[in-house]
């Protein structure tokens, strides 16, 4: 007969690793913010159910994008393309930045709350 413990050890500790990453305010998603330095700073204000400006220019590089929450109510913006980015506001005056690096392009920017990108929280990232 076999011995499965070896070989259901590691299989335990992956599953430990993973729930842990959840639900942190600090790392949502896993996503790690590049450390050099940014060279513009990107401020998006988020409405109930609308971003100002809707369509945002950013360098090509790193950028620190702000989401600042104007009136009450939750959102969030996330960019197409950039897996695990995500800069959420509770209430009004709530405010959220991270870095993020960025090649030549257009990108989506859009709120993950049910009904929210499809009633206009959504906008354009240009990056040149
Ligand atoms: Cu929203």
């Amino acid at each position: 007969m076999m011995k499965p413990r070896l070989f259901l050890a590691p299989i335990v500790a992956l599953g430990i690793g993973l729930s842990a990453c959840g639900g942190s305010s600090t790392g949502e998603g896993g996503y790690v913010q590049p450390t050099g330095a940014s060279v513009a700073s990107i401020e998006i204000e988020a409405g109930n159910l609308y971003y100002s400006p809707d369509k945002v220019e950013a360098p090509v590089g790193i950028s620190k994008i702000w989401l600042k929450n104007i009136e009450s109510g939750a959102h969030n913006l996330v960019i197409s393309g950039v897996p695990g980015f995500i800069l959420e506001v509770s209430g009004e005056g709530d405010q959220n930045a991270k870095k993020v690096e960025l090649e030549a392009g257009s990108y989506d920017i859009y709120c993950t709350l049910p009904g929210h990108r499809a009633g206009g929280m959504a906008g354009k990232l240009i990056v040149k």
